[in-house]
């Protein structure tokens, strides 16, 4: 455990302000062309802001067609591709922020099956492809609060993960969903070490995964995810600290009590089960009242108040009604 504990904690405070360094370094000679104070400073953050290095490379293999936009995140900065793309936490290909995005690209993603079990009356190994077709797609931008204190906002494709679940007809025994990212240390290097008990976990209550909110991505940028954001298939979970959106799901299963998940076993008392983002709880080791919003760097900190439920409070709060959630963290 301790070891464990040890190596989140590398990588949350040392690392996460090298890289961000560096990744500001890189975005800002982009923004310049290289003649970083030929602007003024706040012309190049502006420039950074707004300019349009929001889109993925093209060709980036197949781009979907048909996506429904919607009015989530309107009014927001999205963060740079190249940001979300290669700033990433992924532990199944190492610890470093840089890691996935080096490590992750001999990972098959096709073909890709999901296994449902449990408290459902429809159970069995499904087709992804069959899965996405079934489905509308729809951009949905949205906050990514990470428990070490830094957020991107990034826009994802996906299909409601309700519109999912439903499909399976969970039973009134399914009190909670839990979900299982793929275990291949041949495709996964990171798992080869013991520090983490493979695969990685995460779970929901249920009335939390059919939240309208709560969304199985395929996508970001209006393409396939990149394998270091979690493809073919992950979650994203906004009101919640990053890691309850867990990638590359292989499994999902209805329960009926409150499945063992990864970062909670770990750590419980420094990771809860529910990690809604809540300013007012404290990390042990760090404050939750700030954040970092990438990109951010020692010219540019870019550091916001974290908001409660990472600002979707309106949508989520209902969830929590009569709960501690200074005990429930
Ligand atoms: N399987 C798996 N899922 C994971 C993680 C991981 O290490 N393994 N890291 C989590 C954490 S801590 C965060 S902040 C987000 C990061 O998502 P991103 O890299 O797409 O920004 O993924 C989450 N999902
Ligand atoms: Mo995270």
């Amino acid at each position: 455990m301790l070891i464990k504990h040890k190596k989140r904690s590398d990588c949350s405070e040392n690392d996460v302000t090298d890289q961000s360094v560096y990744l500001n370094r890189r975005q800002f000679m982009k923004v310049t062309g290289g003649t970083a104070l030929g602007l003024g400073l706040g012309n190049a953050f502006a420039a950074l802001q707004s300019g349009n290095p929001l889109v993925p490379p093209q060709p980036l293999e197949k781009a979907f067609n048909n996506i429904a936009e919607t009015s989530y995140g309107s009014g927001e900065t999205v963060a740079p591709y190249d940001v979300a793309t290669s700033y990433n936490n992924f532990y199944e290909f190492g610890y470093g922020k840089d890691d996935p995005a080096e490590k992750s690209g001999s990972l098959q993603t096709r073909p890709w099956t999901i296994t449902v079990e449990g408290e459902a009356e429809v159970t069995g190994v499904f087709e992804l492809d069959d899965i996405i077709k079934q489905a509308a797609l729809e951009e949905r931008i949205y906050r990514l609060r990470c428990v070490e204190a830094w957020s991107m906002v990034i826009p994802w494709v996906g299909i409601p993960l309700a519109d999912v679940l439903k499909k399976f007809k969970p039973t009134s025994k399914a009190k909670y969903v839990y979900f299982e990212t793929l275990l291949d240390p041949k495709q996964m290097p990171g798992q080869r070490g013991r520090s983490i008990d493979w695969p990685y976990r995460e779970g929901l209550r249920i009335d939390e995964a059919m939240n309208p909110l709560a969304l199985l991505s395929v996508g970001m940028y209006g393409s396939i995810l990149p394998n270091q954001n979690g493809a073919p298939v992950r979650l994203v979970v906004p009101w919640k600290y990053g890691f309850k959106s867990i990638k590359s799901i292989v499994k999902i299963r209805f329960v009926e009590t409150m499945p063992i998940t990864t970062w909670n076993t770990l750590a419980p008392n420094e990771y809860g089960f529910y990690a809604n983002v809540n300013p007012q709880v404290d990390h042990p080791r760090w404050s939750q009242k700030e954040e970092r919003r990438l990109p951010s760097g020692v010219l540019f900190p870019n550091v916001i108040e974290t908001a409660m439920f990472n600002g979707y409070e309106e949508e989520v709060a209902d969830l929590y009604a009569g709960m501690d959630l200074k005990k429930n963290y």
